[in-house]
Formats: C-alpha cells, structure tokens, sequence
C-alpha cells in the first residue's frame, strides 16, 4: 500500500480524552475514531491488526477442535427470562423493544442461544463433546466505558461453549481450551498468565482469567514468582502441569490470611484480562432444559462451559505490553504490516526509482508493505512510521545510487547497511 492514498489520519498531538498508552496510540496512529461513548470505528490500519488478531484466535480454536458458527447480534429476551439471568444481569444489557412490541437484547454473551441451538438439534451423548464459536461483535452498557477499545462498550469477543456428558468431559474440555489460550496469546508474542478468578454474571464455580501484565491493567494479579519466572520462557519450555498447580489470583480472589504460599514468594503486579474461561456445569441446561440421552437411556442435562478471548481488547493490551517514547512497536504476527519502507529523498530520481523497485519486489513475494511515497520531510515520515510501530523499516535516501538502504528494526533500533539485492532474504 502508498502511503499517500492510505487514509491514515496521524497525529502528533496527544488526545486529551485519551490517558493510558494503547489509547493515546491507536487514536494518535490514525487506527480507530470514537462514533460514541465506549464505541469505536476500526480505520484501515486499526482494522488490519484486529483482522491479524482474529485469524489467529480461529486457527487456534480450529485446531483445538472447536467448531466456528456465527449467532446474531440480537437476541429475543425470551430466553434471558427462561435462563432467569433476565432479573439480574442488570443494566449491563442493552434491551429494547421490536416493532411488534417483542422484547430483545444486543447480545452481551450467548450462552443462553447456543444453548437453545443445542437443545434442539442434539440428543444424544453419542454426539457429545462439542465445542462451538464465534467471534461476533458484543454490547455491554458499561457504566464507565474507559480507555479506548480496552473498556468500551461495543466490542469483538471470540465466545465459544463447551458440551459435555459429565463433569470429568467437561473439565478435559477446559483444560482443553486452557492451553489453547496459552498457544493462542504466545503466537501475538503475548504471555497471558491464568489466574483464579471470579466468574461473576456468567456463572458456576471455575474460572480463571488470562491477563498481561501491564502498569496500567485494571486487575491487581497476586502470583507464584515461578510464573514470572516461566513469562519469560518461550511455551514449548513451560511445564503446564507446574504452571497449574502454582498459586494465582486475581485481586477479588485473594486473601492474605489464606493465600498457601510465603510472602516472599509472591509477585504483585497489574494485569488487563484478554480472556476467561469458566466451567458452570449445568446451570444454563438445566433452566434451559437442554438434555441428551446418557448411555443408561436415562436424559441428562449437559455439562457446559464457556471460553471467552477480547480480540478487539488484545489490540490495546498488545500495545500496552510493547510501545516507547515514539509510539508503538508490534509484535510481527499481528503488526498491520511487517515493513515500512521509506523515501528518504523525495525528489531523488534515483532514490524514487530504487524505492518504486524495493516495494514492487517486496509485493511480489508476499512480504506486507507499506511504503511512505509521501511528498513529505523526512523528519514527518520517520515520525509517523515509529509512531505505527512496523516491525521493519526500510530507508532509500543518501546511498541509493550505489544500491544501499538502511534496514532498521523499530524494536531494538538497530539499523543495518545493506544493499537492496539482500535485503529479501533478510526480512
Ligand atoms: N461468556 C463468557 C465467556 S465466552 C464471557 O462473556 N466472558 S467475559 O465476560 O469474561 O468476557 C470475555 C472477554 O471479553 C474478557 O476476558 C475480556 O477480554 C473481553 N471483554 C469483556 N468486557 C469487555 C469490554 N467492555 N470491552 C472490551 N473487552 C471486553
């Protein structure tokens, strides 16, 4: 893409609506505009790394077995009177009424219609697990929508839910989607720790939160040093069965007077939760009655749980977990481009020609680009492409008639000298 017939609205300034980094940074980089309280349009750049997020969230449900369905956004609140969450999910739920007078909701979460889908189509433990999801759009009327996309009030969740015959199937399918979390965060360059968390509106006795650690999280961790520990161990090291069994909990779950470990092995740190998982057993098939047929012929209510992820939240706490001074720096599974390539002189025959050259070669071969033709200062264009934050920038200028670029990369800032035949197989 060119820079110069990108809609890319930057801006120097400093939002003064905006006062954590991930804010400041998606709405400065020209990624979401605000449409409304808590609400937000996703711009081409912003929409990029929300798509990235998304396709690796699927594939990772994919492979763990789960199956991608889509459910609307609007649901009758018949079935949130049936579950009886009607009375008391409280304000959080957006309801109105149709045309006809029916009363309906923008879904907040759906366990109640993936439980009606599957009471009416499944029968039998034969048929049982299933793991069903869906990366739809939610709504909840947040009191006090903050921090961009990070509290907002509309936002993308992947949900799935679980259905078991019994409670030990129905554990195996947490622990299940419990390290497809951890894989599925690892592969955005995130280290999500689980801790034991508060299942709140949604239900049952299980659940732990997955969160990344970040100055300005909204939850207050308190954990095994061990996990720390493990943060900063590539997955494939980790011992899962050590990670499990090591002491983590959210801050409403943690009691100084019973908490099993020694103070000098705790590690107190701030957190943004990117994903939950609950097992509720059969709260929502039991008021639902949603029930199979055992092996015995006896009927049985399933057993269910549910897997939430915030995708469009992960845009934000990706950036909270790697920016500096100069704006955003990320991750390269899931930055909107991988390269940013430069025209350094403008108005440099040679230097146009080169970078024309390097960005048509990068195109051919897959390699996502966005190159800054703009007829601008080189000092504007800098700015703005460590603001975005690519993982690699490019720079035609000063050595372009002997070939040579500069490839710097926007983490570690080193910058290399090398000629434009190599730099291919570099990146
Ligand atoms: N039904 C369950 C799991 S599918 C559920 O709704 N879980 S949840 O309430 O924990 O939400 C799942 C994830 O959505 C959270 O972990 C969080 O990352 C994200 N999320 C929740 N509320 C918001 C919000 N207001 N803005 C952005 N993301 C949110």
């Amino acid at each position: 893409m060119r820079l110069s017939r990108y809609f890319l609205p930057t801006s120097k300034e400093i939002p003064s609506e905006a006062t954590i980094p991930s804010h400041q940074l998606m709405l400065r980089a020209g990624m979401i505009a605000q449409a409304g309280s808590g609400i937000y349009t996703w711009l081409p750049l912003g929409l990029r790394v929300l798509k990235k997020i998304e396709e690796i969230v699927r594939q990772e449900q994919n492979r763990f077995g789960a199956q991608e369905v889509l459910m609307p956004t609007i649901q009758p609140m018949d079935l949130w009177k049936e579950s009886g969450r009607y009375g008391c999910y409280g304000e959080e739920l957006l309801a109105f009424t149709d045309r006809h007078n029916r009363e309906m909701c923008y879904s907040p979460t759906n366990e109640e219609m993936i439980t009606d889908v599957f009471r009416r189509y499944v029968k039998s433990y034969k048929d049982l697990p299933i793991s069903l999801y869906q990366i739809q759009w939610k709504f909840r009327d947040e009191i006090r929508p903050r921090f961009g996309v990070m509290r907002g009030r509309e936002f993308l969740m992947k949900d799935n839910y679980s259905f078991d015959l019994d409670k030990e199937s129905a554990i195996r399918s947490y622990q299940n989607m419990y390290q497809c979390y951890l894989r599925t965060f690892n592969r955005m360059g995130l280290v999500a720790i689980p801790v034991k968390a508060d299942p709140g509106a949604i239900g049952g006795n299980m659940s732990q939160e997955f969160n990344i650690i970040a100055e300005t999280g909204e939850n207050e961790l308190y954990y095994h040093k061990d996990i720390e520990t493990m943060r900063t161990q590539s997955l494939d090291s980790i011992d899962l069965e050590k990670l499990q069994g090591l002491y983590a909990a959210s801050g409403e779950m943690h009691d100084p007077a019973t908490c099993p470990i020694h103070e000098k092995n705790l590690v107190v740190k701030r957190g943004i939760e990117v994903g939950h998982i609950f097992y509720f057993g059969t709260k929502y098939t039991r008021s639902l009655n949603a029930l199979v047929n055992g092996p015995d012929g006896s009927l049985v209510p399933a057993e269910m749980g549910s897997y939430g992820i915030g995708v469009s939240r992960l845009v934000a706490a990706a950036i909270e977990a790697n920016f500096d001074d100069r704006g955003i720096i990320w991750p390269e599974s899931i930055a909107p481009y991988k390269v940013g390539l430069i025209l350094a002189k403008s108005k440099d025959g040679v230097a146009i020609k080169l970078a024309n050259d390097i960005y048509a070669q990068l195109q051919e071969n897959n390699i996502e680009v966005l190159y800054d033709d703009r007829n601008a200062s080189t000092g504007y264009k800098f700015a703005d492409m460590d603001l975005i934050g690519l993982p690699w920038q490019v720079i035609v200028g000063k050595n372009a008639a002997s070939g040579y670029v500069e490839l710097k990369n926007r983490k570690s800032g080193e910058l290399y000298q090398i000629h434009s035949e190599e730099l291919l197989g570099k990146l």
